[in-house]
């Protein structure tokens, strides 16, 4: 857990700086990162809600390479134009390859190589890789990094009746996921650029340091996320109606009339962070690439694609955009590095090493996954560092304390502390 008082002088937008003075990664090339200890659990643990709300939503997990053949970029017709972000590669055999950018190509190939018939159709392949962007400006750490870490999902359907039901089930399964969060995420109609297609959403978190342009009807904030128990194999169309008609749109497809013409007061412009984006481009793959299934009419037609991205890496950023202070990170619950930390303020005493070690135990077993922390720092430099990492819950035990059987407990998020026996105190922590 290698923090730093101060944050390097680089570092222009707080989340960059606390990721750094936290030390949840460490930067190896412009744009490239190594996740240190705290980061990669965290990242790991929004991967995980990631894949549960994909899970829910009937998509299938699979793991596509990172490294990718150009000829399939050519089949597509994509290889030249996607210009310098593709990092080209030359094998010993002095083949094309490339460091994937996204995988509508590979998924692309893997589907025609099994799936012929719409009978088995929908389908809905994801994976959670690395992808490489040779970006002209990387910056702001991991919110826009060369290599960053997506969630990529891809459906096939034999219509566009049934490609719509797909992006529906897609677009809801993500509002869920960015409210299991902690995050206020907002759908804004985009430009689907060049991955290219009809129909695009953004999803948007508010924050002033953002790199999008963001117009809204401010009701859409607060409209919050369909929860879990949807029919996720029913008519979704009026709940994710219910979003896309009030206005909400990135500044590429911004429709100043259409703004202007909403009451004053529920227009809303703000800088948003792009923490997903999803597409729906018909037959634009399967049709160059020929993965074709057969219909109802015994006819070969080019399957229905869309396309979804999570910026599982670029989320750890904004996620300490929206939930920070003065002191450091504040983590929500379902994503903290550590459920709770012990802090032992005289590691060595018999007393207070005891009742760490059964503070430690006790929420071990409750599943909470807690830190330990019996460095010999003084107790001001403990305090400091667990409140910079974010921990949500500190269970703090020192020798009076354990002299009077009892712990202080305090809350990472409003800074309140009380003081109890442990058992009491990992009562309130269970919740
Ligand atoms: N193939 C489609 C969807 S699967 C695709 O690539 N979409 S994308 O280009 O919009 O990327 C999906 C998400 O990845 C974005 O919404 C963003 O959250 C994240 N992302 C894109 N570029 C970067 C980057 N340079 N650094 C960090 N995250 C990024």
């Amino acid at each position: 857990m290698p923090t730093l008082r101060e944050a390097p002088a680089d570092a222009q937008i707080v989340s960059h700086q606390l990721m750094l003075r936290a030390g949840l990664i460490r930067q190896e090339a412009a744009g490239i990162y190594a996740w240190l200890p705290l980061g990669l659990k965290v990242l790991k643990k929004i991967e995980q809600v990631v894949r549960e709300e994909m899970n829910r939503a009937g998509a299938v997990e699979i793991l596509m390479p990172t490294l990718q053949l150009a000829d399939l970029w050519r089949e597509s017709g994509r290889y030249d134009d996607y210009g310098e972000e593709m990092l080209r590669i030359k094998d010993r055999h002095d083949r094309d390859l490339l460091y994937g950018p996204t995988a509508e190509e590979v998924v692309t190939d893997i589907f025609r190589g099994y799936v012929k018939s719409y009978k088995d159709l929908p389908k809905n392949l994801y994976n959670i890789q690395w992808k490489f962007r040779d970006e002209r400006r990387p910056r702001f750490g991991v919110m826009r990094g060369r290599e960053f870490l997506m969630k990529d999902a891809y459906s096939f359907d034999i219509d566009e009746a049934g490609a719509r039901r797909s992006y529906n089930r897609m677009f809801l399964a993500y509002l869920n996921v960015y409210a299991r969060l902690g995050l206020k995420a907002i759908p804004v109609k985009a430009d689907p650029g060049p991955i290219g297609g009809d129909m695009s959403h953004e999803f948007m978190i508010l924050a002033d340091t953002g790199e999008s342009q963001v117009f809204a009807h401010r009701d859409l904030v607060e409209m919050g996320a369909p929860g879990p128990n949807i029919d996720w194999f029913g008519d979704l169309e009026p709940e994710v109606s219910r979003r896309t008609s009030l206005y909400a749109a990135s500044d590429e497809m911004h429709d100043e009339a259409r703004f202007a013409a909403m009451p004053e007061e529920k227009r809303m412009t703000a800088r948003g962070i792009e923490v997903g984006h999803i597409f729906y481009f018909g037959e634009k793959y399967s049709k160059p690439m020929k993965a074709l299934v057969t219909g109802p009419d015994g006819k070969d037609t080019p399957v229905q694609m869309g396309s979804y991205g999570v910026g599982v890496s670029r989320l750890v950023g904004a996620i300490i955009e929206a939930s920070h202070d003065d002191s450091g990170i504040i983590w929500p619950d379902s994503v903290a590095p550590f459920g709770a930390a012990v802090l032992n303020l005289r590691a060595g005493d018999a007393g207070c090493d005891e009742v760490c070690e059964e503070a430690y135990k006790s929420l071990t077993d409750a599943g909470l996954d807690p830190l330990y922390d019996h460095r010999a720092d003084r107790p001001g430099a403990k305090f400091a560092a667990t409140d910079l990492v974010g921990i949500p819950w500190q269970v703090v035990v020192g020798p009076k304390g354990v002299a009077e059987g009892v712990v202080e407990l305090k809350r990472r998020a409003t800074g309140e502390r009380q003081t109890l026996p442990l058992a009491a105190a990992l009562k309130v922590i269970a919740g």
